[in-house]
């Protein structure tokens, strides 16, 4: 956190003199992403700021319980681009690539605004933004707008507190993966304090697959491929089986979760088909190999222990034999 203090300082002079600021996450936004972009608007509202948080797509219904799930709209290019393009002050969370904006980033590009951007994803360089506050060892993106907060003695009510919970509970897999230092847990009895209903959160996240869903989980895994030795699995959600067995809201980490509580598996791939025939790529593995490493050959990015990227329409079969053959080399080695 010391490292980011002047970064700190600077973008509380940018949005103290703004008068309009536009907050955003990923495309696609996790709980990190959604928690980060709620509590910074709250904080600004609070600090009796003009915001606005912008998604690029409805919140998934298991976020609903949110406050956050009513202070959001969904980017409509004929109603907020000029607002986009407008503002004084444009912060981006979670992300630190511009193509990771999806139907933002033009809007953004085009503007005039000042742009910021807060992430915890490995970057190369400085960053997409003027102003980056960028630091790949903290916990979740939440949580470097809670130090945000707290470096400028900002409120911390209980819609900040809920959100930040969901940012770093949701990038810790709840409590389970390698980042859950005792600085989180430290920050989660803090946090907790705020009549935050662990429970009924946990059950909103994690248990609310539609029986759809459950079926589709179910067909993933008995077409899971299993390489070097089982330490390597990967599957592949055919469109298909979404049309077959009616899933009308696909989400891939149910699917993962599974995938990954395999005896012994270090790494998993998931294979998804897009409707408009390119395929996203979920990787996620117990620290080694790096699948930010892997993701980046092809186009993505992301973490150690979770990457993805999306192959285009044309080349996907190939590219999808190509990651595969590299991941099975890679896993085959260690
Ligand atoms: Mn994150």
């Amino acid at each position: 956190m010391d490292a980011l203090s002047d970064r700190f300082d600077q973008l509380q002079d940018l949005l103290s003199s703004a008068d309009s600021v536009v907050v955003t996450g990923h495309e696609n936004a996790d709980g990190d992403a959604v928690g980060a972009v709620a509590a910074l608007r709250r904080h600004l509202e609070l600090a009796d700021r003009n915001v606005t948080a912008l998604l690029s797509a409805p919140l998934s219904p298991r976020y609903d319980f949110m406050e956050f799930g009513r202070r959001y709209e969904v980017y409509a290019d004929d109603r907020h681009r000029e607002l986009v393009t407008g503002a004084d002050v444009f912060v981006m969370c979670d992300l630190s690539t511009w193509g990771r904006l999806g139907p933002l980033e033009e809007p953004a590009r085009a503007g005039t605004a000042t742009t910021v951007c807060i992430d915890h994803h490995p970057c190369e360089g400085d960053g997409p933004a003027d102003l980056n506050l960028l630091d790949p060892t903290a916990t979740a993106t939440g949580r470097l707008v809670y130090d945000y907060i707290r470096h400028v003695d900002g409120q911390v009510d209980r819609e900040i507190a809920e959100s930040v919970f969901v940012s770093l509970s949701t990038d810790t897999g709840w409590f389970r993966y390698p980042n859950t230092s005792a600085d989180v847990m430290e920050l989660v009895a803090d946090l907790s304090q705020h009549r935050l209903d662990l429970p009924a959160m946990y059950r909103a996240i994690y248990q609310s697959n539609s029986v759809p869903m459950l079926r589709l989980i179910g067909q993933v895994a008995r077409t899971v491929n299993e390489e070097c030795g089982g330490r390597f699995v990967w599957a592949t959600v055919r469109r298909q089986f979404l049309d077959d067995l009616g899933v009308e809201r696909y989400e891939s980490d149910p699917v993962l979760d599974l995938l990954r509580s395999g005896e012994g598996v270090s790494v998993v791939a998931l294979f998804t088909e897009l409707e408009d025939g390119r395929m996203s790529v979920s990787l996620r593995s117990r620290g080694t190999p790096d699948m930010n490493e892997v993701a980046r050959k092809f186009g993505g990015g992301g973490h150690v222990y979770a990457a993805g990227t999306t192959f285009p329409a044309d080349e996907a079969e190939r590219y999808r034999r190509d990651m595969v053959a590299m991941i099975r080399r890679i896993v085959g080695r260690t």
